[in-house]
Parts: C-alpha cells; structure tokens; sequence
C-alpha cells in the first residue's frame, strides 16, 4: 500500500507526579521531606529516512503516543523519563497541523485518523508559511509534541516555617495534537505522459528502479523513483509517476492529486507516444498535458520542461516526430526507443544537462 497523505493524532507523554516522602531512619527522628521529582514525558519525535518511501506504517498507527514519564519516589529519587516515541517518514514529508489552535490542548478528543482533511487545497497551502515543518534531508529530526516536565517532589517545598511539607506538583501534560502528513516526492525531474506512453519502461531502462509495465492505461498507480547515473559519480533521480488524461484536474483517470509529487521537480520531462499508436495525436498530446499541468498549478507550468519522443520503433513515429519538431522549435526533444533500447545512452547524456 501507498500512503502519501494521512491524517495522525500525536500525544506526546506527561510528566510524572513529583513524590511526597519523608525521610524515616533509625536514629533520625523527623528526617525531613525526601520526595524526589516526576521523570520527564517522552517526546513524539519525526525522523526522515531515505529508506521509507511513503506513509503506510502510520495509516495502521494513526495514533502516535510516547511514554509518560515515572513517579517520584522517596529517597529523593527521580521518575524514569518517559521513552520518545520516535516515527519514520519519507524524506520529503511536510507537517501541518490538521486543526487549527487544537494542539496544546488537555482535552483529549477521540482522533479521527484517516478522515480527508477539508478545505486544505494543497496548491494554495504555502509550505513556507503554514506548515509546521518539511522534512527533506536524510536523517532530520522534528519534535513534533514535547513531552511535559516532570513534578517537584516535596523536597523543594521545606522553608524554615514549613519543615514537613506535603506539597508537591503534577507533572506537566505532554503536547498533543491532530497533523496532517503529506509526502511531496523529491526528485529532480519527473516523467509525465498519457498512460501506456512508456514512461515506467524507460525508467526502468535509464536506471536501477523497476516499476511495473504492462500494456494497459493505470499500470503505475504511485510514484517510483529511479536513480540515473551520470558520468563521474555525478547522478539524478527520476520519478515515474502515474499516466495524466484529459480532464485529470476534474478527477478523470486518476484525477491529478499524485501531481503533488511533481511539485518540487526542477524540470518536467513529458513522455510522449510519438507514434501515435492508440490512435492518439502526440502534438495533441503535449498540449494536453501542459494544460492540465498548468491547470493544476501555473507555476508548475513554468518550470523548465523538455520532451521524451518514445516508440521511435512503431509506424509514422518519424513523420509524428518532424511535425513535432516544426510545432516545438525551441523545446529539446530527444527521440527515443524505450522497447528496443534506442536512443537511451544519448537521452541519459540530454539529462545530465537538462538537470544541471
Ligand atoms: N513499441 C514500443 N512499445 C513500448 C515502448 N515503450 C513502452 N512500450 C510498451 O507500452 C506499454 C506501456 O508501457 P509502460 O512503460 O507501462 O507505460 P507507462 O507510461 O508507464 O503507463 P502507465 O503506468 O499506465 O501510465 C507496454 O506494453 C510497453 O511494453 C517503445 O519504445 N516501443
Ligand atoms: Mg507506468
């Protein structure tokens, strides 16, 4: 299962109460208060790891709770600390916070994991200004709540008019809240097409990932990412993402939401079935999926983008290929061969400079 945005309930622990105790000994008559302080509740703690590549251990654990911390005890001894609850998640994982003034709060509700957030529209949301933190290096760590401070034992409550104090104080409630988690891909370009245009074919192709091919529209249904190696130790990630159809932004064929994985691609690489073999129009094509690409965020539209020509090996696909051209002037298109294994090494030297 591919999970790409899921909404979670995090808790972090509350402080241990701080302990009221006396000290008893033989032969130390009235030995004073001796209750240590509450341990500390654990934090709720985010990490990025390359490693995972999308969300699915939190749609079985939607709740995330870490350790309260342990009592104070007497002999001015200290509660544990409450155990960090510590969770993966992809590399490219922003958090926000799904309800609005609700965290910190000590009202416990009963979380409603799963449920699609309203009125969040991912295109408008400012990553910068509202979300609470976008994980994007390897290995980064992000508090999510803080775990409430432990209570002070009756040790700190004896002053020269109280020499027997009972007080003490409840440890701190640890933070909480409902967030929403969104993986937005990171890849340096991606490869959009119509389905069936060969994209997971040349993926596997120009690098090490194997995305599944088959010939029927919908085969990729999530984003794979592939590494290309240029020369030198020098290399680029790719991500093949599912096929866009005419109408995508009103929810045809898959709709458009994967398009969120595109969103922090420095270039799009459009792939396109130049021979026309689904009875299709590859220039048409082009312009269909530029539309819906800037229907669905202009700004994508304007990063840099370059063409992919595949089925250089099927009938009319060099006729398709001069139209192409005469229409697109200005566009690098690299014609290419995904089947027969044409036209790859030139494509990977084109993306080594396309992605510089
Ligand atoms: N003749 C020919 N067939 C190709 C070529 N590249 C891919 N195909 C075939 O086209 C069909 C679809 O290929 P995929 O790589 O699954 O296409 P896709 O763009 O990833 O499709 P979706 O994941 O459904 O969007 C498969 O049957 C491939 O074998 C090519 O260069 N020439
Ligand atoms: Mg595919």
């Amino acid at each position: 299962m591919f999970v790409d945005r899921i909404k979670v309930f995090a808790q972090a622990g509350s402080g241990g109460r701080g302990s009221v105790s006396f000290r008893r000994e033989k032969f130390v008559p009235k030995g004073g208060p001796d209750g240590g302080d509450g341990g500390r509740g654990g934090d709720v703690i985010l990490v990025a790891e390359r490693h995972v590549d999308n969300l699915s251990n939190l749609f079985y654990e939607p709740i995330i709770k870490a350790k309260g911390g342990g009592h104070g005890m007497g002999k001015k001894m200290a509660g544990r600390s409450g155990a960090d609850k510590i969770v993966k998640v992809p590399v490219g994982t922003i958090v926000w916070e799904a309800e609005e003034g609700k965290r910190r709060t000590s009202n416990i509700e009963h979380p409603t994991p799963n449920e699609e957030p309203e009125n969040i529209d991912n295109r408008q949301l400012k990553i910068e200004n509202l979300a609470i933190v976008d994980l994007v290096r390897d290995g980064q760590e992000f508090v999510l709540c803080r775990g409430g401070a432990g209570g002070k034992g009756n040790v700190h409550f004896k002053s020269s008019r109280n020499r027997a104090p009972r007080q003490y104080t409840e440890g701190e409630e640890g933070e909480q809240g409902h967030f929403l988690l969104e993986l937005r891909t990171i890849a340096d370009a991606a490869l959009v097409g119509y389905p069936n245009a060969g994209k997971s074919t040349l993926l596997r192709k120009i690098s090490a990932a194997r995305p599944k091919v088959a010939p029927y529209p919908f085969t990729t249904l999530h984003p794979i990412i592939g590494v290309v190696d240029f020369s030198e130790y020098r290399r680029g990630t790719i991500a093949d993402i599912p096929g866009l159809i005419e109408g995508a932004h009103r929810g045809l064929g898959l709709g458009h939401e994967f398009l969120r994985h595109i969103t922090r691609c420095r270039a799009l690489l459009f792939v396109l079935d130049i021979a026309g073999s689904e009875g299709r129009n590859p220039v048409e094509d082009l312009q269909q999926l530029r539309r819906e690409i800037d229907l669905y965020d202009p700004l994508l539209s304007k990063r840099p983008w370059f063409v992919i020509a595949n089925k250089m090996d099927l009938p009319n696909a060099n006729e398709n290929l001069k139209t192409l051209r005469k229409r697109f002037p200005k566009i690098d298109i690299v014609a290419v061969s995904a089947a027969k294994n044409e036209g790859i090494d030139a494509l990977k030297q084109q993306l080594e400079t396309w992605l510089q």
